[in-house]
């Protein structure tokens, strides 16, 4: 059935249900002389190259690669349509190695035609903190569809991390690989009603009217939560104490530095958006959250061309109703033009979708773990990691 995942580490669909299996790394790291020094073949009109990602040309081309070929939703209506600073932003968290951003090109007319990339991160699985690699934009181009280069490129990262003495990874899918060690659903909250339903995102619902859906997604003007603003550079200390304690409660989840912290969540513009609550009184951080920009590109619409898409990140109530600071995120979502805010069942954020107006969206999104076994398929509330 999966002709190269069975022969991978990653648990099998006949182990499911066997608890007599091991949690931890299937197999044990092979010493670093034996992994395979020579990149492996392609079919002969093509070559690997190593994409300098700093380059404007290459990042175009990486940009490019994706804007017209990477994911699209079922009906191919909406394409991810990542933005060059979010690739750049993606790509590059400290400690990244540019080996791990692998392009595929034609070798005659030096045309790139597929692309897969890794980066590092310590994740936590239950007790143990495993360094990983975070495997993502992994795209063929339409015309190269279905033709097993997909294999090869899967192998040839899993090489490069190995290289680095790394022998786990994580990712997300849209489909079903032996096997997901959590299913979850994304979540949609209409900001822009009218241009969802004029693209078709979303539908009138039964009974209603344009302008009853207007009211009903209607957001105050301006934040409610007193102390809430932007975070700061000055803030990555507290943040980083604050994210580290929430994120603790989860089976998976990333095990965040200052630096991380840093990286991934201080605002950058168009790219992640972090906000916090600092106490009038004590000036004591108390709660955080985080989305990021990710536009899809809007298929054959005569109206409109770009979908703007916040997604939610990470964020942290310890005194704010983590609902009303959700729906603070959504208030300067609207205020920032979003049409949409986006968000999976994962950490405690089934307590909000509902009540926020969030509805389910058609479409699943599986998590995955490379070399590392778990018992039993994890509840989306038990995970504590967004991958872009
Ligand atoms: C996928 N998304 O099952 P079997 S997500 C992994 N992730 O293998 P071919 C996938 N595997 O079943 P095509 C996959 N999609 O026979 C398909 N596969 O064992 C498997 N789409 O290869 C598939 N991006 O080349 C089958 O298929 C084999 O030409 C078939 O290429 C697939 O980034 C793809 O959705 C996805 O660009 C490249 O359809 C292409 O169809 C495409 O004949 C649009 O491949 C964009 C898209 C995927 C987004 C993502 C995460 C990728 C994770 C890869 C796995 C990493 C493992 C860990 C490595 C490091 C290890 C260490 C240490
Ligand atoms: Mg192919």
């Amino acid at each position: 059935r999966h002709k190269f995942w069975e022969t991978q580490p990653v648990g099998q669909f006949k182990e499911i249900g066997n608890t007599s299996l091991p949690e931890g790394p299937i197999e044990a790291p092979t010493p670093l002389s034996e992994v395979k020094q020579e990149p492996y073949n392609l079919p002969n009109l093509y070559e690997w190259v190593t994409c300098e990602i700093n380059s404007e040309e290459v990042c175009n081309e990486i940009y490019n690669l994706l804007a017209n070929n990477y994911v699209e939703d079922d009906e191919n209506m909406f394409r991810f349509n990542y933005s060059k600073e979010f690739l750049r932003w993606a790509l590059q968290p400290p400690g990244y190695f540019k080996s791990w951003h692998i392009g595929v090109r034609v070798k005659s007319s030096k045309k790139m035609v597929a692309f897969i990339s890794g980066i590092p991160a310590r994740i936590r699985v239950r007790d143990e903190v495993v360094n990983m690699a975070e495997i993502n934009f992994l795209c063929v181009h339409k015309k190269l569809r279905t033709k097993r280069l997909a294999p090869v490129m899967i192998k040839e990262v899993t090489r490069r991390v190995h290289l680095e003495n790394i022998w786990q990874a994580t990712y997300t899918a849209g489909v079903v690989l032996p096997t997901p060690i959590a299913t979850c659903q994304y979540w949609h909250r209409s900001l822009n009603p009218k241009k969802l339903i004029d693209v078709g995102f979303s539908r009138l619902g039964a009974r209603m009217t344009m302008s009853r859906t207007i009211k009903l997604y209607k957001l105050p003007e301006s934040t409610v939560t007193q102390g809430f603003r932007k975070m700061k550079i000055l803030d990555v200390p507290a943040v980083t104490r604050l994210i580290r304690n929430y994120l603790s409660q989860f089976v998976v989840a990333p095990d965040f530095d200052e630096h991380d912290v840093e990286h991934w969540l201080l605002p950058k513009e168009n790219v992640v958006d972090s906000y916090l609550v600092e106490s009038p009184e004590t000036h004591e951080v108390t709660d955080f959250c985080s989305f990021y920009t990710l536009p899809s590109s809007i298929l054959g619409n005569q109206n409109y061309s770009t979908l703007k898409a916040a997604y939610s990140f990470y964020n942290v109530s310890t005194k704010t109703p983590l609902l009303q600071l959700m729906n603070d995120a959504l208030i300067v979502a609207k205020q920032r033009d979003y049409d949409v805010f986006n968000a999976l069942d994962v950490m405690h954020n089934e307590t909000f979708l509902k009540e926020l107006k969030f509805g389910p969206g058609d479409g699943k999104l599986h998590y995955y773990l490379y070399n590392y076994r778990i018992r039993h398929a994890l509840n989306p509330s038990e995970l504590g990691l967004v991958l872009l």
